[in-house]
């Protein structure tokens, strides 16, 4: 027996992203996303690169589920290309994209993988960011239909489902950063952004239930906890910004129906015009899980000229990964636990965690990634002791399965446990992928 035993039925695994993984950006009938437009704007891209061949996943994805097998693994977590099934956004349905996905579940499903699907990330029909994307109303309504396509086909089959992936990112990093796709920077608009997120979720649930399709429906949040510099008032009043916009925000919608009414009252204070958010009580809908996204915490610093959150990031004398991630899986096991505490959670899955490193392929043909051994070792331990103090964790999905596109640093940030050549396109199995299966074999490590 491991001296770190996970619990029965486990689901270990990966975890990746249509756009970031498909390629075949024009074939069968898909059509622009909002991803294809970004990447073709110079600047928005490490190096220019897009996502128009990534893994070539549309193509290879026979290969990639049975090397999934070969790897022990029982879960995968991908999702699905809204303009490759709705090439016009809504109405006529594309079979050949839609057939694409029921014969990559059925794959799984016959290698003994068990899918984990997301209908949302991030790769929105550039015809509906064309009529104000989430920010238009209408998009609960698209996001109704275009979940009810993959209700019809696929429920029965796919037993996990999540409405969107990361949320926090779709509204804040795309519309008020501007790193990611639309590219906006309008804090007003993102705010909109992330309400309206909200009730499509929340209208997504319903209809699954309304369907009465089997299994469990979820969402996947990311956490970006705030640890205040030091125990100075200022200090603190500023990790509690962070925290009430990287953790509260979309929480307090999902579980308790409002947002946080500190981030309410500094965004007026701030001069933001803000929605009326009548319906923000209609988004509690009970879910079956909740997906957690974790990968590094932040440290804030008060500073009363940074807008809006009047704080500093600061850096911390730890290790980092290669995207300047601090390592910290302290921060998991106590997230884990307040989620449970504060918000009455479901069960929970790790949807995403891992690490990022310039892994190469060594002239014998392997890749040594034990930097990714280590980050994986401590934070799978610090899972099983936030299980053993009592949270239902279910799964873990790392990622991602093979190095990809990874959205604004493109193929320059390699996350994968499986090496892959974007010129030849080869997958090699990195040392931590085999480490992973003996894991997955033994329900657990020492
Ligand atoms: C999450 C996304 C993933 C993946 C990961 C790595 O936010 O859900 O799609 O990309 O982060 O980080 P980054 O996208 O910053 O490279």
């Amino acid at each position: 027996m491991p001296k770190y035993e996970f619990p029965k039925d486990f689901k270990w695994g990966t975890a990746t992203a249509s756009y970031q993984i498909e390629g075949a950006v024009k074939q069968d009938g898909r059509t622009e996303s909002i991803w294809d437009r970004f990447c073709q704007m110079p600047g928005n891209i490490l190096r220019g690169d897009t996502g128009e061949v990534a893994n070539d996943h549309y193509n290879r994805y026979k290969e990639d589920v049975a090397l999934m097998k070969e790897l022990g693994h029982t879960a995968y977590r991908f999702s699905v290309s809204w303009s490759r099934v709705l090439p016009d956004g809504v109405g006529k349905v594309n079979e050949k994209g839609l057939q694409f996905y029921s014969d990559l579940v059925d794959e799984l499903i016959s290698a003994g993988i068990e899918p984990f699907l997301t209908l949302y990330h991030w790769d929105l029909p550039q015809v509906l960011q064309d009529k104000g994307g989430w920010q238009n109303s209408d998009c609960v309504k698209w996001f109704e239909e275009y979940s009810k396509v993959l209700f019809d086909k696929l429920g029965g089959r796919v037993k996990y489902w999540s409405t969107l992936n990361e949320p926090f990112c779709v509204a804040f990093v795309g519309n008020f950063f501007g790193e990611h796709a639309p590219g906006i920077r309008d804090l007003g608009a993102s705010i909109l952004v992330s309400y309206n997120l909200m009730l499509a979720h929340a209208a997504s649930v319903r209809l699954f239930r309304e369907m009465k399709i089997p299994g469990e429906m979820g969402i996947t949040l990311n956490f970006t906890p705030s640890y205040p510099y030091t125990d100075s008032e200022e200090d603190k009043l500023a990790s509690r910004y962070n925290d009430g916009f990287a953790v509260r925000w979309f929480m307090d919608a999902i579980f308790n129906g409002s947002f946080p009414q500190d981030m309410l009252d500094l965004f007026k204070e701030r001069g933001i015009t803000l929605p009326d958010f009548a319906d923000i009580a209609s988004v509690a809908e009970d879910i079956d899980f909740l997906g957690v996204n974790y990968y590094h915490p932040a440290w804030h610093r008060y500073n009363e000229h940074s807008w809006p959150f009047y704080a500093d990031n600061i850096r911390q004398d730890i290790a980092h990964t290669d995207r300047d991630w601090a390592i910290h899986e302290e921060t998991l096991e106590k997230l884990l636990i307040r989620l449970k505490n504060e918000y009455n959670t479901p069960k929970m899955y790790i949807t995403e965690n891992g690490c990022s490193y310039n892994d190469a392929v060594t002239e014998d043909g392997e890749v040594l990634d034990y930097s990714r051994i280590n980050y994986l070792t401590r934070h799978f331990k610090a899972v099983h002791r936030a299980i053993e103090k009592g949270v239902d964790i279910r799964g873990y999905m790392v990622w991602s399965f093979y190095d990809n596109f990874e959205w604004a640093f493109g193929r320059y940030s390699r996350f994968g446990i499986v090496h892959h050549d974007f010129d030849t396109l080869k997958r090699t199995p990195k040392q931590s992928a085999y480490w992973m299966r003996d894991v997955i074999k033994n329900n657990g490590l020492d």
